[in-house]
């Protein structure tokens, strides 16, 4: 008979719920995998992708071997080395391009591949902070939508995802609960079976608006202005909460005044919704206890990203919903966490007045002729940036340059692991030890080794721990061990951790931050804002040369903010997450590109109708950056002069080797310099 043992591991995938995952291993092979049952949040149940992670894990196309380029670039053509050759060769190279550009032309590439403290940020940052490379902005995802909420509430601190089910209004802002926060779904039921109302604010029908009390479908980009709106009606009919915004907010006589401008006509205008709606909504709003609103990223991709999130932000505050458990509003938990990110990444060993590229532009960094010095050197891990970055063509001609020296660490043989001068073999999170918070809930978790690395796969951390190595760096905190860094990654003395000490949070694999069982963080005000109030008017947006009051920022790109470029591309493009993949993550893995079918582009019947579209043909989408082509879904789920491709496919996997990211801009956000992903004015014709 073969041991059998069930371990704990965590999802490490950039996900909200951070699942605890219960694995069967036999004979040092996982045999099974599922939710963990004694779980608050992951309720025994996993999401449609990461059942099946063991077909991942144990995928025959997994890289298991360091592997040397041998074709051309983009080829994707490759011998197996050593790991001793790998490194060595790597490490000479990095040293030259040092030594002949300065050791800025070195950047490195990552984003959340793998959400674990440990093999996100630690000893990878470190690394090029020792070796004096360029530093990255890590912009792509939430950058404004934090910076944004970060202005208003002060931290990435919301209401408890857990008590979401007391709430009778529930709004979903911009926010696919259904495919991308699955974990809260049933919180939301709870709450609906005690009857709660569900409204869904998305320019699309996504799989959570098909489920809501009510769609409402703005133009994208203009939540800012539906959010003025429903202030607007509610301090009009005296439905505001004078008390909470006399103690506990900065600015609201300004806000209010600036609310006044924003009557439902006007709002209608900008946003596409009637104005009976906004008056209905606002009413709901403003009378129903406890409200949540459900705020994910969707709509922080905009170029008012940033703004978007913030006045969203102040809703809760105008009406007191803060007062309540289960209500507020929630963009993400991860502030709640004392992570000593600076013990961690070490930012002190980077010289001073190293330059930072943003993550976002990374066409733009390998193609600029000004750029000085070049990036000669892109070390890529936790990320594919060929399929997910902006702009890609130029992204593209980016990694095809014969003088760019190209690493890239991964589990599969991604477009950017095509241009790799090296292609390195990661572990999944069966395979390695690792430390994790959560941006939707308030569990730390330990995860621990269920299985032996496969081949030769090897983790971040021992990568550069054998990179540094093979450099010849001497500073003992580029070798230390993966516990050692785990003890240094939280502040064990914080309140919020009392009682807890690493060797307890390795025993029990999970344990909920010290905050109350029943807890409404801001019901008596205390905001971690520098004046201690809900900041409506932030005097610190002042200094950056924003706008200090909360408003409206709108789309770059829109027939209204720019009719001429609408008169060549009347269409606005979206690309949110697929149901079936994360990210590019499992977009080649055969059961869930089965389950997504093939790249589609969701297409109004009006639209496709003045187009002469049907329903199953094959469409080129572009713009002045670029086209690719899906297959052309006629459907009311897109909002008229919308148009939705769900995303993020691999591009060698699409037809004519482009997806959605050839249209997508790489122009930034207001706050944050994150990137507009959702911003995209572009034409649309049958092939
Ligand atoms: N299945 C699945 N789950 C995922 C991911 C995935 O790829 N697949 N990705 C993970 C990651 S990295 C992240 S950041 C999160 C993202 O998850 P979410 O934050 O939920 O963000 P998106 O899916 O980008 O967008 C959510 C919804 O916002 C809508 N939207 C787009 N523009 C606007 C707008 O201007 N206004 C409003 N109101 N809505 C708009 C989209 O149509 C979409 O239905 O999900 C994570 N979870
Ligand atoms: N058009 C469009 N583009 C988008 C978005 C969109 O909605 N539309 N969403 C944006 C968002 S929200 C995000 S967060 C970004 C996501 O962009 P990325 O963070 O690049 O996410 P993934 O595409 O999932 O790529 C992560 C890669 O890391 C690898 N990986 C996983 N674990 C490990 C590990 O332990 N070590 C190493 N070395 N590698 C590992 C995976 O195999 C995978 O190929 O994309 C952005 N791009
Ligand atoms: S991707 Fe998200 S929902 Fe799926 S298992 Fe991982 S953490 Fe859970
Ligand atoms: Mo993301």
């Amino acid at each position: 008979m073969l041991q059998r043992r069930v371990l704990k591991v965590v999802c490490p995938h950039d996900c909200p719920d951070t699942c605890s995952m219960a694995v069967t291993v036999e004979g040092g092979r996982a045999t099974a995998l599922g939710g963990d049952p004694d779980d608050a949040f992951t309720q025994g149940f996993l999401c449609a992708k990461v059942n099946h992670y063991l077909e991942r894990v144990y995928a025959k196309d997994r890289l298991l071997h360091p592997l040397r380029r041998v074709g051309k670039k983009g080829e994707g053509r490759f011998e197996r080395v050593s790991w001793e050759r790998a490194l060595s060769e790597i490490a000479q190279r990095l040293k030259e391009i040092a030594r002949d550009h300065g050791p800025q032309a070195i950047l490195p590439y990552s984003y959340a591949g793998n959400m674990g403290l440990l093999s996100n940020a630690s000893l990878d940052r470190r690394f090029f902070h020792a070796i004096g490379a360029s530093k990255l902005d890590r912009t792509i995802c939430a950058s404004a939508g934090a910076a944004g909420y970060k202005a208003t509430v002060g931290r990435s601190i919301g209401l408890d995802p857990e008590q979401i089910g007391r709430a009778r209004l529930i709004v979903a802002w911009g926010a696919n609960i259904v495919s991308s926060n699955v974990h809260l779904w049933p919180f939301v039921e709870r709450a609906r079976n005690a009857g709660a109302r569900l409204v869904v604010i998305d320019p699309y029908r996504s799989r959570t608006a098909e489920k809501a009390d009510l769609h409402l479908a703005p133009w994208p980009g203009t939540d800012a202005a539906l959010a003025l709106g429903l202030m607007h009606v509610i301090f009009r009919d005296g439905l505001a909460d004078r008390d909470y915004l006399e103690r506990h907010t900065q600015g609201h006589a300004e806000l209010e005044a600036r609310a006044r401008e924003w009557d439902p006509a006007r709002t209608e205008r900008e946003t596409g919704l009637a104005a009976a709606a906004v008056e209905a909504l606002a009413r709901e709003y403003a009378t129903t206890r406890p409200s949540a609103i459900r705020l994910n990223y969707g709509l922080n991709r905009h170029a008012g990203g940033g703004m978007a999130v913030r006045t969203i932000a102040c809703l809760p505050a105008v009406t007191g919903a803060w007062r309540d458990v289960g209500g507020g509003a929630l963009l993400s938990t991860s502030g709640t966490f004392p992570v000593r990110t600076e013990a961690l990444e070490r930012p002190d060993l980077s010289p001073a007045g190293t330059r930072t590229i943003n993550m976002s532009q990374l066409g733009r960094a390998l193609t600029d002729p000004g750029l000085a010095p070049p990036v000669k050197a892109l070390f890529v891990y936790n990320s594919n940036p060929a399929a997910v970055a902006p702009e890609q063509e130029q992204v593209m001609r980016g990694l095809a340059r014969e003088d760019l020296f190209v690493v890239v660490h991964e589990l599969f043989q991604t477009d950017t692991a095509d241009y790799a001068d090296f292609v390195l073999p990661a572990t999944t999170t069966l395979e390695h030890d690792d430390l994790h918070k959560a941006y939707g809930h308030l569990y730390l978790s330990w995860s621990q080794a269920a299985i032996a690395p496969l081949g030769e796969a090897l983790s971040n951390t021992e990568l550069f721990r054998r990179l540094a190595r093979a450099m010849g760096l001497a500073d003992p905190c580029l070798f230390d061990s993966d516990e050692d860094l785990a003890r240094q990654a939280l502040d064990w003395s914080h309140p919020r951790l009392a009682g807890l000490d690493f060797d307890r949070l390795q025993r029990e694999g999970r344990v909920r931050l010290a905050v109350p069982g029943e807890w409404a963080p801001f019901a008596e005000g205390g905001f971690p804002t520098p004046s201690g109030k809900c900041e409506l008017l932030a005097p610190s947006l002042a200094e950056a040369g924003l706008d200090p009051l909360a408003g409206y920022v709108p789309p770059r790109e829109s027939p209204v903010t720019n009719p001429e470029l609408a008169r060549r591309y009347p269409l606005a493009f979206i690309s949110p997450p697929a149901h079936h993949f994360l990210n590019s993550t499992f977009s080649a893995q055969p059961t869930f590109v089965r389950r997504e079918s093939e790249p589609f582009l969701t297409v109004h019947p009006d639209d496709a109708a003045a187009r002469g579209i049907r329903d199953g043909q094959s469409v080129r989408i572009w713009n002045d950056r670029g086209s690719f082509e899906a297959k052309a879904r006629v459907s009311d789920a897109a909002r008229p002069g919308v148009v939705v491709g769900l995303s993020i496919w691999w591009p060698k996997m699409c037809p004519g080797g482009r997806n959605a990211n050839a249209v997508t801009s790489q122009e930034l956000t207001d706050m944050g310099g994150g990137a507009s992903f959702y911003d995209a004015l572009v034409e649309v014709a049958p092939q």
